[in-house]
């Protein structure tokens, strides 16, 4: 099963994405996500000028033993666009051996434990009543779990709301970040307004979720917890810069809301403080830019020592590649919490063939050998590149707050 080709696909069938595609010797073809959006060229690159050359000759099977080989062989460890890289070889193996054993990935995982996924979905409005329209709509769609945002009176542009021609929404197109304004008491004050509002219209059965998008400090983070236990959420997510784990040592003492973090993690030891102090609820690493299914697999058997259980990032940025792989690790793992589902664009499914499916509130991977999707070289030719970076997020004052 050796290895005879690996190649870069960069394509913008709705977004960007980054694609590997890895073929071996008896035509065996298992693809991989390495997009990292607003810093696409440089996963590609790294992987073009200094992994996929490695991979050539190379046994598709030794799926850990090529994992140790790129990330202990590069010397510099973790990092955002080496875990990415690694994360797509790392899934186009497991998709192969998926594929050359004729089973769903999930099945070389250690089997189903449990019948669905359950997902998140996304709802939001440029008001509290657009808000309840679009919950109203998810809820319709049989969603058990909804993340929740609305635009905050008296700032121009808030994160996470959809535009009013789609389903999901985009960071700015253009060759410069959007700029948006931030002022963290007006949010502070609106955001209990807002789950309040919510619950009061849609009653208590519905799991509610909320993401602060690393905007808080400590302190207020403790705060907005507190003031959000009345509309007991299912999480609040991202409540502060998360490369400071022990900040959440603080928020935990002012609170009881279930707390969430990962989404911009890479490897275990950025979750491993969270984790064994127990300062978390959930894990929100996602499979494409955390080291893959083989490293997804440790953080999540580390949590599951401490019982925090998984939230995997699923973002429209995520290919359905990820999207997949992300429905099969928690189709198996014992301590899944829930997996963020946003969609991607019509487009995606020009390039993307997905076996996944969505029911009531759940998701499957399917039964097809491997992760169950295929890419479409040709097609992805129809949608090249193109240049777009997430927003940065300035004070009143002008200085730069986090996005
Ligand atoms: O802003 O994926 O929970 N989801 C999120 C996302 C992130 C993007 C960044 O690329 O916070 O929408
Ligand atoms: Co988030």
């Amino acid at each position: 099963m050796k290895i005879i080709d690996a190649r870069v696909v960069v394509s913008s069938p709705g977004r960007n994405y980054v694609t590997l595609i890895v073929e071996t010797e008896d035509g065996v073809i298992g693809v991989g996500d390495a997009t990292l959006n607003g810093r696409e060229l440089a996963v590609a690159s790294y992987l073009r000028d200094h992994i996929c050359p490695l991979l050539i000759g190379r046994d598709s099977r030794r799926i850990t033993d090529t994992w140790s080989y790129l990330y202990k062989g590069a010397y510099w460890r973790r990092g955002p666009v080496t875990m990415t890289a690694i994360a797509a070889v790392d899934v186009a193996l497991w998709d192969i051996s998926g594929k050359v054993a004729g089973r769903p990935v999930y099945q070389l995982l250690g089997g189903a434990a449990r019948e669905g996924v359950m997902v998140y979905s996304h709802a939001s409005g440029g008001t509290l009543a657009e808000l309840s329209e679009d919950f109203q709509s998810h809820l319709d769609q049989g969603y058990l779990a909804i993340r929740a945002q609305a635009a905050i009176p008296g700032l121009e542009k808030t994160y996470g709301i959809a535009p009013a021609d789609g389903k999901v929404y985009e960071p700015a197109s253009g060759n410069m970040p959007q700029e948006d304004i931030w002022e963290t008491s007006t949010y502070l004050d609106f955001a209990p307004k807002m789950m309040a509002h919510l619950r009061e219209e849609f009653g208590y059965k519905v799991h509610l979720l909320h993401d602060v998008h690393h905007r808080l400090s400590p302190i207020e983070a403790g705060r907005l917890g507190a003031s959000l236990e009345p509309s007991r959420m299912f999480w609040m997510e991202d409540a502060t810069p998360s490369e400071d784990q022990s900040a959440f040592r603080l928020i935990r003492q002012h609170t009881t809301t279930p707390l969430a973090v990962g989404e911009v993690f890479n490897s275990i030891w950025d979750c491993q403080q969270l984790i064994t102090e127990r300062l978390i609820d959930y894990i929100r690493t996602s499979v494409s830019h955390a080291g893959g299914i083989t490293h997804l697999q440790k953080i999540f058997a580390l949590a599951d020592l401490y019982g925090v259980r998984s939230g995997s990032h699923g973002a429209g940025d995520l290919s359905p590649v990820a999207l997949a792989a992300a429905l099969h690790v928690d189709l198996t793992i014992p301590n899944f919490g829930i997996q963020e589902y946003m969609g991607h664009r019509d487009q995606a499914a020009e390039v993307f063939g997905t076996a996944y499916t969505y029911r009531d509130g759940y998701m499957h991977p399917g039964d097809l050998p491997g992760l169950g999707v295929t890419f479409d070289e040709n097609a992805a030719a129809r949608y090249p590149y193109d240049p777009k970076y997430l927003p940065v997020n300035r004070r009143l004052d002008g200085s730069i707050h986090d996005w």
